[in-house]
């Protein structure tokens, strides 16, 4: 998962250790013209000593004036290991950051984000002494990445959990173009919920692709669970109602919807799912798309949002994506939460989101 984004981040902080080293070896060359006052310490020990030396003549000025000069020479030496982050050495950096990201497929107006916050948070701020500018840098790009990530925080368990007190069944309704994984991850989520204790039927909303019907229904018989159907080229929106009226009539929790795929650019077939949101009031509309696809899929997602209305996203083949920006990108384009990432074909392989769970996916080793 996002090897890609990960090797590219790595030689980035490697190439921050690089301009940090540069930097410090030439601060030594400066160094050395001048005579040091006791060559024998390293230049660590110097500094410890020195920061505890300015911390008591803070308290015992008094007692100093006889030793000004050594307060001075402290003070340098302070000083020249204090280095603050300048505009110059974030020009160094940050286009660097950039062009990773851009290759990486995070949204462009997402990299303009991250990159203006990170000049933000670090143009001049001081750098103490021991601290790796490599560290600050992706520390800050970190917590950027999760603030990102969690501008539209949304806990679905904790909303469904609400939601079914409310109201029987609970309508959920799953969209996107072709061969995402809508009706993967309506098998995945169903067995999810009747984990939880949940009952769930599925509607056959797919009527179009040949195919499709038998599709869902052999997940239907797999996990145990009823499924609504019609027969081939039916109009969807009857089937999901009907699976509505079901679920009503037998108190079940949840109706899970599969829809045909369908491009963003075919009005009709846009209509299409506008009148089934009409005639089956669905609780939450799902935009389900691949995270693979890129800028395609943040693009998707926020035409589908315009035209149709979603409530959240599920971003499907997260283990197969090499780069990791669509996961980073389509909540804060579209403004509305990610749910789930699909992380397989199985059936657990379901992973509700959590910010930190993909920043660890993304900076981290596994
Ligand atoms: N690796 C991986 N494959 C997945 C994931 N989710 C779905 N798939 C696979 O993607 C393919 C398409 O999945 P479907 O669920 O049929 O997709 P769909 O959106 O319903 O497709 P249409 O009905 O044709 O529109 C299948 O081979 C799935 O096993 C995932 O998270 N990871
Ligand atoms: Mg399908």
């Amino acid at each position: 998962m996002f090897k890609f984004l990960k090797e590219k981040l790595k030689s980035f902080r490697r190439k921050v250790e690089e301009i940090e080293e540069k930097e410090i070896e030439e601060k030594e060359v400066k160094e050395e013209v001048k005579p040091k006052v006791k060559p024998e310490k390293t230049e660590a020990e110097e500094a410890v000593e020195a920061e505890k030396v300015v911390e008591k003549t803070k308290s015992i000025s008094a007692k100093i004036k006889g030793k000004i000069g050594f307060k001075e020479k402290v003070s340098t030496l302070i000083l020249k290991r204090e280095v603050i982050i300048d505009e110059k050495k974030l020009d160094d950096i940050i286009p660097e950051l950039e062009v990773i990201l851009l290759e990486s497929d995070v949204a462009f107006e997402v990299v303009e984000e991250i990159s203006s916050a990170l000049k933000e948070r670090l143009l001049g701020r001081r750098k103490k002494i021991g601290e790796k500018l490599a560290d600050i840098v992706v520390n800050e790009l970190k917590i950027i990445i999760k603030n990102i990530l969690d501008k539209n925080k949304f806990d679905f368990d904790e909303y469904i959990e609400k939601l079914v007190d409310t109201r029987s069944p609970v309508t959920l309704i799953f969209v996107g173009i072709n061969g995402t994984g809508k009706t993967t991850t309506i098998a995945k989520l169903a067995k999810r919920l009747m984990d939880k204790g949940y009952s769930v039927v599925l509607a056959a909303g797919d009527t179009f692709r040949a195919g499709a019907i038998e599709q869902l229904e052999e997940h239907a018989k797999r996990l145990g669970v009823k499924i609504i159907k019609h027969k081939a080229g039916a109009d969807p929106a009857a089937v999901i109602y009907d699976a509505v009226v079901h679920a009503e009539s037998k108190g079940v929790d949840f109706v899970l919807a599969d829809t045909a795929g369908r491009m963003h650019t075919k009005k009709n077939l846009i209509d299409q799912l506008e009148k089934i949101k009409r005639v089956t009031e669905p609780d939450m509309t799902i935009f389900v798309d691949e995270s693979i696809a890129g800028n395609d899929a943040v693009e998707r997602a926020r035409m589908f949002n315009e035209s149709v209305g979603i409530d959240g996203t599920i971003l499907t083949k997260l283990d197969a994506d090499p780069k990791g920006g669509t996961a980073i990108s389509i909540s804060y384009v579209t403004g509305k939460p990610i749910l789930f990432f699909g992380v397989g074909q199985g059936y657990d392989d379901l992973v509700k989101f959590n910010s930190e769970w993909l920043i660890d996916r993304i900076f981290g080793e596994s």
